[in-house]
């Protein structure tokens, strides 16, 4: 049986036609005949998370995992409103999310009835596309007009860049009657994928400007793992007179190339900065975390400065953009390549011997560090399996990570669109469930204790491993520069507290260990990816104002050995 709902039938076959797999549902009424449709169709992957605003990121987990449109639907009223930060985060990190909101029949808006706000467009600011579906379409007129904005707004969500959209569907009462119906033969237009390219005298003029500098840098920011510019940048690698500087996020395995930046920027004076200083920068990918390589460049701003994307924004992160050039990283790269030749130049190793210096200096910082967050790190970091995935959560978690060499390959992921706290938990299950994969989730008790909801559900995998860095706060605010300085930093900033994830673990029905020493630890860590039927929680307490110290000494350890 089916909906009677004609317009929801075709809402769930173009759905289905264009590709969508996994479906997740919070509960609610007006949201029914969807339900009713998506669930009886063996097609789909129906999961039920009922917070609103975890059942997003859960979403925004699977799509990130998949690479396919994944939806999230919900009642009508507040319920949408939850998928705000979800879409946000998509928005920044191009994930093709798909919002179906239910909604009340436009004559209830605003007139005191239950669950019935204004729900037009109230993504506008986060998604490539919201539209209202037609109200009770009945004439082919109706069905045609539906068929075509659905399926152009799914299109939407792929690309030429992707990126969250939603379909916003006001339904009339009843919402609950059935009736037979056939499976529905649809013809529905695509999109085309395009390939665009440069004109050869363009990139002979760019190819010439290249040519001409000694000084040459690419910065990756975030990129998913298995990127096509691996292979065209490891042939870039031979070149003298170029370094490129990667981070865990951008998923790049390269040698002859800085992967720790921050620690190698702690090696470099003031006074050296000027050599250090490129003069053509490309750069390529999402969001870059070291705040450090931001300062740098814009305190010595590049000649040439080429921002490698498809999207149409100027996106000028390091004010010094001199072209934006709109086209996927390897595309460009692969034709600028046919046009170049290596150039004499000591930046390449001028670099490289930094970055040799940091990784000494770094070893020798380890020899004896005291418990801390950073000790964690150094431990937990090895016994993450060789090819599993590691979701990082944001505050330190993603910063940790950037300082340490991978040693063996994982792939990398975190909330870098927005860099919010809040759905770290459930972006990691989404993740769990759709890869199948071993995943662990590093995130510190501010972020864990706010997206427990991520876990109020049957869903949770037992492929997922979380390690909870209890540091009874925000560390981060002990750590930056501003907030440390003030009175109000234990009680505004930091936000201490005595909390643990016991009980949580135990109301979740996850397994639960803790530890608070470096030989607890040592016990527990090898015991973390033993298979068992249950997800698991590792807690590992750390003394929060030794956290600090030990973190601004390392960077002060790495300067003194330097000079
Ligand atoms: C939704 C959201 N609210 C607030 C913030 C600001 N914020 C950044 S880090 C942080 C504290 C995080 O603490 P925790 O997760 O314990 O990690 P730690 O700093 O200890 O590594 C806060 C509140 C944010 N990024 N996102």
């Amino acid at each position: 049986m089916h909906t009677d709902k004609k317009g929801i039938r075709l809402l769930v076959a173009i759905c289905k036609a264009k590709g969508l797999k996994d479906i997740v549902i919070s509960p609610g009424s007006r949201n029914a005949p969807l339900v009713i449709e998506f669930t009886r169709d063996a097609a789909f992957r129906c999961l039920v998370v009922p917070d609103e605003r975890s059942a997003a990121f859960v979403a925004l987990g699977i799509a990130q995992q998949s690479g396919l449109p994944t939806a999230v639907i919900c009642t009508s009223g507040s319920a949408p409103l939850n998928y705000s930060p979800a879409l946000a985060e998509a928005y920044y990190q191009r994930i093709p999310l798909v919002a179906i909101t239910a909604d009340r029949p436009a004559e209830w808006i605003g007139q005191a009835d239950g669950q019935a706000i204004n729900q037009q467009g109230i993504f506008n600011n986060f998604v490539r596309r919201s539209v209202s579906l037609p109200q009770e379409p009945s004439d082919e007129a109706d069905f045609w007009y539906l068929q075509r904005i659905v399926s152009e707004t799914l299109d939407m969500a792929m690309g030429p860049v992707k990126g969250p959209v939603h379909l916003n569907v006001p339904l009339r009462e009843p919402l609950y009657r059935q009736e037979t119906a056939e499976e529905q033969i649809l013809k529905l237009p695509s999109s085309l994928k395009i390939q665009s390219s440069l004109s050869k005298e363009v990139v002979e003029k760019l190819a010439d400007e290249w040519n001409k500098c000694k000084r040459k840098m690419i910065i990756c920011g975030g990129l998913a793992p298995s990127n096509p510019v691996q292979e065209i940048l490891a042939k870039f690698t031979d070149d003298p007179s170029l370094i490129i500087l990667t981070e865990s996020t951008s998923n790049l395995n390269l040698n002859q190339s800085i992967a720790c930046i921050d620690r190698v920027l702690a090696t470099i004076s003031k006074n050296e900065e000027k050599d250090f200083t490129p003069d053509l920068l490309i750069t390529l990918g999402g969001p870059v975390v070291s705040k450090k390589i931001k300062a740098f460049i814009r305190r010595h701003k590049p000649v040439h400065h080429w921002h490698l994307d498809p999207d149409e924004l100027h996106i000028d992160t390091y004010q010094s953009l001199t072209y934006h050039i709109p086209l996927e990283p390897d595309v460009f790269l692969n034709q600028l390549n046919e046009n170049v030749t290596p150039l004499k130049s000591t930046y390449r190793n001028i670099w490289l011997d930094k970055d040799g210096i940091a990784e000494v200096a770094h070893q020798d910082y380890l020899v004896d560090l005291q418990w801390s967050d950073m000790k964690v790190f150094e431990h937990v970091l090895q016994y993450l399996p060789e090819g599993s995935d590691l979701q990082m959560g944001n505050s330190t978690p993603v910063r940790y990570v950037q300082l340490y060499k991978a040693f063996k390959q994982l792939n990398y992921f975190g909330n870098r669109g927005t860099s919010g706290i809040d759905g770290c938990v459930s972006t990691a299950v989404g993740a769990a469930i759709s890869s199948k994969k071993i995943t662990t989730l590093i995130v510190g008790d501010m972020a864990f204790f706010y997206d427990t909801n991520g876990l109020w559900h049957h869903h949770v995998p037992a492929n997922l491993s979380i390690i909870l860095i209890n540091n009874g706060g925000g560390g981060i605010f002990r750590i930056i520069e501003g907030p440390s300085s003030v009175p109000e930093l234990e009680e505004y900033f930091e936000t201490r507290h005595q909390l643990n994830a016991k009980n949580i673990a135990a109301t979740f029905g996850l397994d639960y260990s803790s530890c608070s020493s470096f030989n607890e630890l040592e016990e527990l860590l090898p015991l973390l990816y033993v298979e068992t039927a249950k997800a698991s929680i590792l807690e590992i307490f750390t003394p929060y104002e030794e956290n600090a110290e030990v973190l601004s000494s390392y960077f002060k350890f790495i300067s003194d050995k330097s000079f």
